[in-house]
């Protein structure tokens, strides 16, 4: 049977693709464009240059067109995924106020207490059930000076309506926001009352597996698309394509998206919304098919990919070639070799805490957090890179243990996909943490979920989450580690 095409956008915080999903009892991802994404620092702020990565979405949707065309069949339809929160102010006439805002901004943070003088943290827990993070859209819209005559559009909305000319909000990524009601699935319009906020500040909720448009003409001269291809509404939160993807083959088992954050839980039926769900700032996000994405986030391999952006400065700095200056090689393979060689039973950072959350001088940082808690850390990249591992494995352990208390699901194995899913070394380490076993992969589930929720609403996969998880898990079989 022909397979049938569907393009995936898939955005992360650094990088982003565009891949061709082939569809037919299986299903294979061609990824056809690949390029880089980081913020920019100005003026003091930090920012994501939206245009750029525009023009690397027509760029890909380009090549994927091409790709499509020697396959020998058309593309269906464009999903697209980005990471969440984050969002760019639009005017009537549809232009754009400035870039977005990064979340890794500081701005949301300075707005919390007196967003929680007005709504308290317990109040906003018992409708919206969402972790507290400062960067969360409720306290970054907090420090806008003029929101009037403003509609805000989340990252994926945003590449949306410029595809489109469609203003939607994909309700798993509104969930995020600090202002969706987790057991209604609607905007919570008090809160954004309460903040004064402007009643139509989000465009129209709508979910993954509807239609959001189709193509303006420009857009699909620019990228030889044919004129009426559609962009349709997928877990446009990226964790949320994710976990849809998570190539489980029974009810019970635990996730963990790995990437520049670690998303860890389980997913549930219905909000968990207690009080001491909230005390562990455990997140009731919505996933696919009104699923709740009962999870944490844990810090991630930003800790590692922000040190190796530090030690290659240093290097840099140092003057080449780096093994001159008596520093060491620094591809990521190598370091990962060295830190598989260091001793179990290390010093152990909170990977969570917030001052980890901006960029910059990773390594002293957390040599600083290791000396806050009495121990040492050793300068050497490996002896950094194995306290990050162990770090994040015993996180993982902790958060699966708690999530798992805290819903009443019990799990018997854990997931590990996305890019961390690759990193053996970790995979191993959560094993041990967590004593249960680990199946790592795929890389791309992110690309898959959101490539499956666009090809079931063409007819061309399964209705279930559970059949379309069993058609990964038979598409890429996974990786098993065992406890040791
Ligand atoms: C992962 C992710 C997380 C979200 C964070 C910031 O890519 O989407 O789920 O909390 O990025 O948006």
């Amino acid at each position: 049977k022909a397979a049938r095409l569907f393009a995936a956008v898939d955005i992360g915080a650094s990088s982003g693709r565009v891949i061709v999903g082939r569809v037919s009892d299986t299903v294979q991802l061609d990824v056809v464009h690949r390029f880089p994404n980081g913020v920019t620092a100005r003026n003091g702020n930090l920012f994501w240059d939206f245009d750029g990565l525009l023009a690397e979405v027509f760029t890909g949707l380009g090549k994927a067109a091409a790709h499509a065309a020697a396959l020998g069949g058309p593309i269906e339809s464009i999903g697209i995924d980005t990471w969440a929160v984050d969002y760019g102010l639009v005017d009537e006439e549809g232009t754009m106020a400035g870039p977005p805002y990064s979340y890794r901004d500081g701005r949301g943070a300075v707005q919390v207490a007196r967003v929680h003088g007005l709504l308290g943290p317990d109040r906003l827990y018992e409708t919206t059930g969402l972790q507290h993070l400062p960067f969360n859209t409720i306290f970054q819209l907090a420090s806008e000076p003029d929101l009037t005559g403003r509609q805000a559009l989340l990252i994926p909305d945003l590449i949306a309506f410029a595809l489109t000319g469609v203003r939607r909000t994909e309700s798993t990524n509104a969930s995020t926001t600090g202002l969706f009601d987790a057991v209604a699935g609607e905007w919570a319009t008090e809160f954004m009352q309460a903040l004064h906020l402007p009643a139509r500040l989000f465009p129209p909720l709508i979910e993954p597996g509807e239609t959001i448009g189709t193509l303006l003409p420009a857009v699909a001269a620019l990228t030889d698309l044919p004129p009426g291809t559609k962009v349709v509404a997928v877990g446009s939160h990226d964790t949320a394509s994710a976990v849809a993807a998570v190539p489980a083959t029974g009810p019970n088992f635990a996730y963990i998206s790995s990437g520049t954050w670690s998303l860890v839980g389980v997913e549930l039926r219905a909000p968990v919304l207690t009080e001491a769900s909230r005390r562990a700032n455990f997140t009731n996000e919505r996933g696919v098919d009104g699923t709740i994405r009962y999870l944490r986030n844990v810090g991630g391999l930003w800790l590692l990919s922000e040190c190796m952006r530090t030690w290659a400065q240093e290097a840099h700095d140092a003057g080449s070639p780096a093994s001159a200056a008596g520093l060491p090689a620094l591809s990521l393979e190598e370091l990962l070799a060295a830190a598989a060689a260091e001793p179990a039973g290390g010093p152990l950072i909170d990977v969570d805490a917030e001052n980890f959350i901006a960029p910059g001088d990773m390594p002293n940082r957390i040599r600083a957090a290791v000396k806050a808690t009495g121990g040492t850390l050793e300068t050497r990249p490996a002896a950094v890179v194995r306290c990050i591992l162990d770090s994040l494995a015993a996180a993982y352990a902790r958060t699966v243990r708690e999530a798992s208390a805290l819903s009443g699901q019990s799990v018997d194995v854990i997931h590990i996909v996305g890019g961390g899913s690759q990193n053996k070394l970790l995979c191993q380490l959560t094993a041990n943490a967590t004593g249960l076993p680990v199946i790592a992969g795929p890389v791309e589930a992110t690309a898959l979920g959101n490539i499956l929720i666009q090809a079931r609403a063409a007819g061309a996969a399964p209705a279930t989450l559970t059949e379309l998880r069993a058609m990964v898990a038979a598409s890429h079989p996974g990786v098993q580690y065992l406890p040791r």
